[in-house]
């Protein structure tokens, strides 16, 4: 197996414009945040079932909680200290994945 080279930090011009292609995410407290709500516990459990098997190919992981139909999520990359673009690949799949799963 290669080791993939990790991603640096992005800066806050680079979040910014990043930003302008997930607007239903913020930034908070430096981690891209996003509440979802689906239509009950099977499809936000399906959704995070969706992305834990992106988590695992990109090696990139969310920060998450789910209460029945809600799934809120944080990301930030912990080993460059702060947001790269794979908190940005995460977030696009999620929202491709969240529309597929009803939210
Ligand atoms: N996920 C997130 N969100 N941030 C990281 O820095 C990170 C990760 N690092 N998943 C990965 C795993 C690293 O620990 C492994 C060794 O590649």
């Amino acid at each position: 197996m290669t080791t993939a080279a990790r991603p640096t930090k992005l800066t806050e011009a680079e979040i910014e414009q990043r930003a302008g292609d997930l607007k239903a995410w913020s930034v908070e407290a430096g981690k891209l945040h996003r509440a979802y709500r689906f239509p009950n516990f099977d499809e936000a459990f399906g959704f995070m079932s969706a992305v834990a098997l992106e988590a695992k190919a990109l090696d990139h992981h969310p920060e998450w909680s789910n209460v029945y139909d809600r799934v809120v999520i944080d990301l930030t990359t912990h080993d460059a200290g702060g947001l790269t673009k794979l908190d940005f690949i995460l977030a696009a799949r999620c929202e491709q994945l969240a529309a597929d799963f009803g939210a």
